[in-house]
């Protein structure tokens, strides 16, 4: 796949607000915020989008799920949040790099946008 800003984002050759990492992923504060808290959770391995995931994929995927979850409570979101991941381009995905979005800190609506 085609390099993104993400994959810079995780060999820190760029700056980023990073909260969490490991060896699979890494969390950072998303640099146009939609929300008084919103993180992005990624993979290191660039995976493009969710649609490219695949059976061996399983075991990051939740790995994912659970950092998403670890970060949401190092963040004290007590009262909840809510986890998007865009995909392609009617999901409204603008960087190619599998991302989770954290959004909290605020009541969110439905239906989304
Ligand atoms: P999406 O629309 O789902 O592809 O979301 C991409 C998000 O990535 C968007 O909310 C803004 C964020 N973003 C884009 N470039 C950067 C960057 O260089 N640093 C950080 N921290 N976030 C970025």
């Amino acid at each position: 796949m085609a390099e993104t800003i993400f994959s810079k984002i995780v060999r820190k050759e760029i700056p980023a607000d990073i909260l969490y990492e490991d060896n699979l992923c890494l969390a950072f504060r998303d640099i146009n915020p939609q929300a008084p808290v919103h993180i992005l959770v990624i993979p290191k391995e660039p995976i493009a989008k969710l649609s490219d995931i695949e059976s061996k994929d399983h075991a990051l995927m939740g790995h994912l799920l659970l950092t998403v979850k670890r970060v949401a409570e190092q963040e004290g979101l007590t009262n909840g949040y809510r986890v998007v991941i865009n995909c392609n381009h009617d999901g409204g995905q603008t960087v190619d790099h599998l991302h989770l979005h954290i959004l909290g800190g605020r009541q969110m609506t439905w239906p989304p946008g």
